[in-house]
């Protein structure tokens, strides 16, 4: 595809930056397109506003006291492309002009939803496009114009002719005319991973860069196209499902990669079917997205993780608006009972717990956010604050300078972690056996401090909410026992 679709502007992106943090908020089902019909309101632009002033504040200091004209000519000087678009901006004299700011916004939506589309010619939901929930999210379909042929599927006559499951692996050893499919894959148990899960799961990032005025260049937003496609997540550097190796900091590690290390048969089985926002009360509109078939495709060790969302809410009143034991209890058993219809014989599920989000408040509060870096002036208390009087907080609960307020919210999801637990150890299915884990927090950040790191480095800078992929890494490393 050509580059010319996004010459954008950053206004967009901070907007969207501010649409995706509320996203983290709602449980709003949604498919790919309707993923990308971004709901903007008033208090979004005021805040994408008040992003964007104070990112031309610091680069007027940053560059020798520039005026406002010239730090926004340097701004837009760093951005791809000559359209439309970046002259309007450039000719922006008043940046906070609502209307404006709206325009721009309705004409990306537009780009994204008609220039765009996913690629799935098949309807396999295995496309051979990168982002826009494409093989960044689910293995790469190695013939889209067949929807016998995907990633996962147990092999056609073992792949004696064609590659059915996309793993690389097909056609005959002329020595003995045994096919190497049958000769390298039958017997060793090959399976796929697939998530559940919400933003932390689908690895939410924005890079810090963009929003520090000290490291603002023009390479910074080169990322800017693909980063919007994969709605700010990351997929491909994910913990369970990651395969690429990382351009945001440290390398991958997955679960997915070692099973391949383990088996190369499993080559390309995976699949995310995570959500920014995504809690259990959402889990029943998206799971359908999983792609596997009983009658033809190998067993699966699916994750369930929502680790935040259903205690995060921005609502005013929030412990109104978290999950309740109650609810949690009957809306796992349906989509259990879903998958036990879906996943082929010998599945695994796991159950993770909530994590324990005081973590956040404890390690963030006192310390200097990207956009206060330079001058020393905005903490996290400040940002999460600001974000409660906007009413765009993802989590009241936990970002909140109330300690009564962050122990309810904890309470909370300590029982909810516990019926998992209970489900796990009492519900059986025929499709899969069943595990709970809790979410090892304590763990890493034990085995962060052993290192010499601080707790507030595994917490994302920008929205000082979602982990990042130190944390990551340590979570994978604790739960493979190594
Ligand atoms: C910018 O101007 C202020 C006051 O006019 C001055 O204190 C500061 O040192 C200047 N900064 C730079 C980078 O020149
Ligand atoms: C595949 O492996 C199973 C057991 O590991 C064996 O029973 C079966 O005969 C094998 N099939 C072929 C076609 O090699
Ligand atoms: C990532 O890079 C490291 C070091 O260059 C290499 O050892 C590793 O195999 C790479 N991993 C992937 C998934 O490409
Ligand atoms: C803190 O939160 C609790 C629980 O929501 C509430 O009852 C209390 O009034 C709050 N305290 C303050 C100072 O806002
Ligand atoms: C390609 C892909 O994985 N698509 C699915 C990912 O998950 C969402 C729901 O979160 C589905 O709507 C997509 O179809």
């Amino acid at each position: 595809m050509g580059q010319d679709r996004w010459k954008v502007a950053p206004a967009f992106t901070f907007l969207l930056f501010i649409v995706f943090l509320l996203s983290g908020t709602s449980s709003a089902p949604s498919e790919r397109r309707k993923l990308l019909n971004y709901k903007i309101n008033q208090r979004h632009i005021c805040l994408g506003c008040v992003m964007m002033v104070s990112i031309i504040e610091q680069l007027t200091q940053a560059h020798k006291n520039s005026t406002v004209q010239e730090a926004l000519e340097r701004l837009c000087s760093y951005l791809p492309g000559k359209s439309n678009i970046r002259k309007k901006v450039r000719g922006l004299s008043n940046i906070c002009s609502l209307p404006l700011m709206k325009e721009l916004c309705e004409k990306i939506e537009n780009v994204i939803k008609n220039k765009l589309p996913f690629e799935d010619f098949d309807g396999d939901k295995f496309s051979t496009f990168p982002t826009l929930r494409g093989y960044h999210w689910r293995g790469r379909d190695c013939d889209d114009g067949m929807a016998s042929v995907y990633p996962g599927r147990r092999p056609d006559n073992w792949d004696a002719q064609q590659d059915s499951n996309c793993n690389g692996i097909w056609g005959i050893d002329r020595k003995d005319g045994i096919p190497y499919e049958q000769k390298l894959c039958n017997g060793t148990e090959s399976e796929g991973i697939v998530l559940l899960g919400d933003s932390a799961g689908a690895h939410f990032h924005i890079p810090p860069e963009w929003l520090t005025a000290s490291q603002i260049s023009w390479k910074v937003y080169s990322d800017l196209p693909e980063t919007l496609g994969n709605e700010f997540d990351w997929p491909q550097f994910s913990q369970i499902t990651g395969f690429l190796n990382s351009t945001i900091g440290g390398w991958t590690d997955s679960i997915y990669l070692r099973l391949r290390k383990r088996n190369r048969c499993n080559h390309r089985d995976y699949q995310n079917i995570s959500q920014n926002g995504a809690s259990s009360k959402g889990l029943w509109n998206f799971i359908s997205g999983l792609a596997r078939s009983q009658k033809f495709d190998k067993p699966v060790i699916v994750t369930y993780a929502m680790v935040g969302n259903d205690v995060c809410n921005g609502k005013a009143d929030t412990v109104a608006a978290m999950t309740t034991p109650e609810q949690l209890h009957p809306n796992m058993l349906k989509s259990l009972r879903y998958l036990n219809s879906l996943l082929p014989k010998g599945s695994h599920v796991i159950l993770v717990g909530l994590a324990d989000g005081t973590f956040l408040w404890d390690n963030m509060h006192g310390g200097y956010h990207p956009l206060g870096q330079l001058n020393k002036d905005i903490t996290y208390e400040q940002v999460y604050s600001f974000l409660t009087c906007l009413k765009v907080n993802p989590c009241n609960g936990w970002l909140s300078s109330n300690d009564t307020l962050r122990n309810i919210a904890t309470e909370r999801a300590l029982r909810l972690s516990s019926i998992l637990r209970g489900i796990a150890e009492s519900e059986k299915y025929a499709s899969f056996d069943l595990f709970y884990m809790d979410y090892p927090l304590k763990e890493i950040a034990e085995e962060w401090r052993k290192q010499g790191g601080g707790n507030w480095q595994l917490i994302e800078p920008v929205d000082g909410f979602h982990q990042n992929p130190k944390h990551a890494q340590l979570k994978l490393q604790w739960e493979c026992g190594m």
